[in-house]
């Protein structure tokens, strides 16, 4: 039987590599995922004859369009949309939306197969999705980006609802292109239909703690993984990538666990602080100005900057928590993070360590929290602001926040309880891709061949 699952699951990842051969992001999480999963699909024989795996790596719908927008010199741009609705087996697809140079179809299906698995971890009914474009916002006057949102959901708009598709932020869409978003959304259909889309600002049906929820949701994540290894976080020393969104508020729940932040980064370098990050000057700088990360060191003086992102892990740290982008952490740098003695990676972003950086972690005994049942906060009150927006009443902070903990202890019970079960105890990864998995195959054999 084993061999069996094994050649089926082999096949179906031999065939994935066939059908779209340049699609390497892709690959590498059917990969991730597929020699994970075996145990459930030895314990569900019927799912091979359902063409499971076949169905599961294969989106239900993907769009692409064309996306025209005026510059601030009045040039036409052309830029390209997508949306990849991956999973509706238990909800309705949701995921976030990514305006980056590198944005491709590969890059979404990755991300959008993640999300599947990672939404059915946060035990709330939604499926996955992920789109995008790449349209990069940096450098952009409000007014293009304004112009390129509304022309994005100019065409976005007939593909999406609060019963159909959810989409939200990921990199370089935060609160401002939602807001456009939204406007636009409202201008064409006539009606308010606040679900449909999350991350919103707080006048307009927006959720309190949604901005800082996938970071202080991996700090509740870490801080499990670090009780149950009897490892406390005060005082230890802690590395962040990214200087956005997620790494911004992992930041400022470790420091409000009484944790060391030393380092953070943007694509271009990255700052090591010895008296710990200033946070309040990576907002300003990130949140209010939209600037370098570079600027960080005109106001403190013991800060140093160094050019090129990957460096940020030769920093000797407790904790590592790569928050920017994927594929940042690799085998060169893990092994550098385990001579220097880290004691655990949490993963902020979306697949941030490479498979065999992962490996190579895990090897060594390094405590290692994966990004699909990590970073699940973001998501998970993402989920909440649409429940907010169906039954049209406001959360306080402390009530979303109280959640966003059970969510997060869920997760990781989930994650560790499957790994145990599944016989590959202490193994989170393996843990959420069985758990995930687990429950969105149940549901698609309930649904029937379709
Ligand atoms: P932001 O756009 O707010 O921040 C991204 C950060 O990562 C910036 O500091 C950016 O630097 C840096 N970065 C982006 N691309 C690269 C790159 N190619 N190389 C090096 N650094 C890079 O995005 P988020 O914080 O929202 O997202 C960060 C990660 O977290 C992504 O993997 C995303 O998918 C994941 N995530 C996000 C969630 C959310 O709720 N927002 C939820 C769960 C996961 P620069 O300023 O130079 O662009
Ligand atoms: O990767 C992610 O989970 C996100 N970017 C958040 C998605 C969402 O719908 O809030």
């Amino acid at each position: 039987m084993t061999a069996d699952m094994k050649a089926y699951a082999k096949k179906v990842l031999a065939d994935i590599i066939a059908k779209d051969p340049d699609q390497k992001e892709f690959h590498n999480t059917a990969k991730e995922v597929l020699t994970s999963i075996i145990p459930v699909l030895e314990a569900h024989p019927e799912y091979k004859d359902d063409k499971l795996l076949e169905r599961f790596f294969e989106p239900e719908r993907t769009i692409i369009f064309r996306v025209p927008w005026t510059d601030d010199k009045g040039e036409l741009q052309v830029n390209r949309g997508f949306r990849v609705q991956m999973s509706s087996a238990i909800g309705p697809y949701k995921g976030g939306l990514r305006f980056h140079p590198s944005v491709n179809l590969s890059i979404l299906k990755f991300l959008a197969t993640e999300q599947v698995l990672k939404n059915a971890l946060s035990g709330l009914p939604i499926g996955g999705g992920k789109g995008g474009s790449d349209f990069d916002p940096k450098g952009k006057s409000d007014g293009e980006v304004m112009r390129f949102c509304q022309s994005f959901m100019t065409e976005l708009y007939r593909h999406i609802g609060a019963d159909i598709d959810v989409p939200a932020g990921d990199i370089g869409v935060g609160g401002r292109e939602i807001g456009y978003l939204f406007g636009q959304y409202k201008r064409i259909r006539d009606a308010y239909e606040a679900g449909v889309l999350t991350g919103k600002g707080l006048t307009f049906g927006g959720s309190l703690a949604r901005t800082e929820a996938t970071g202080y949701g991996l700090l509740y994540f870490v801080k499990h993984m670090l009780d149950d290894a009897k490892i406390n976080i005060k005082g230890k020393t802690v590395v962040v990538s990214g200087s956005g969104n997620v790494a911004t508020y992992a930041i400022e729940k470790a420091q409000q666990m009484g944790a060391k932040v030393v380092a953070c980064s943007d694509s271009n370098g990255y700052v090591y602080d010895p008296d710990g990050i200033d946070l309040a000057l990576v907002k300003d700088i990130k949140e209010v100005r939209r600037g370098r990360i570079k600027e960080y060191i005109k106001k403190r003086k013991k800060a140093k900057y160094t050019e090129g992102c990957k460096g940020v892990w030769t920093i000797k740290c407790d904790i590592a928590l790569p928050c920017a982008t994927q594929n940042e952490l690799d085998l060169e740098s893990a092994k550098i993070l385990v001579k220097n003695g880290v004691k655990a990676v949490g993963e902020g972003a979306n697949m941030p360590c490479t498979l065999d950086a992962i490996d190579f972690l895990q090897k060594k005994k390094v405590l290692f929290a994966p990004a699909k049942a990590a970073n699940v906060g973001g998501v998970s009150v993402s989920a909440l602001e649409m429940t907010q927006n169906s039954e049209r009443l406001p959360w306080t902070f402390e009530e979303v926040d109280e959640r966003l903990k059970v969510i997060m202890a869920n997760s990781y019970k989930k994650a560790k309880d499957a790994a145990e079960q599944y016989g590959v105890k202490g193994n989170l990864l393996a843990g959420a891709n069985l758990a995930g998995f687990a429950k969105v195959a149940e549901a698609m054999h309930a649904q029937g061949w379709v």
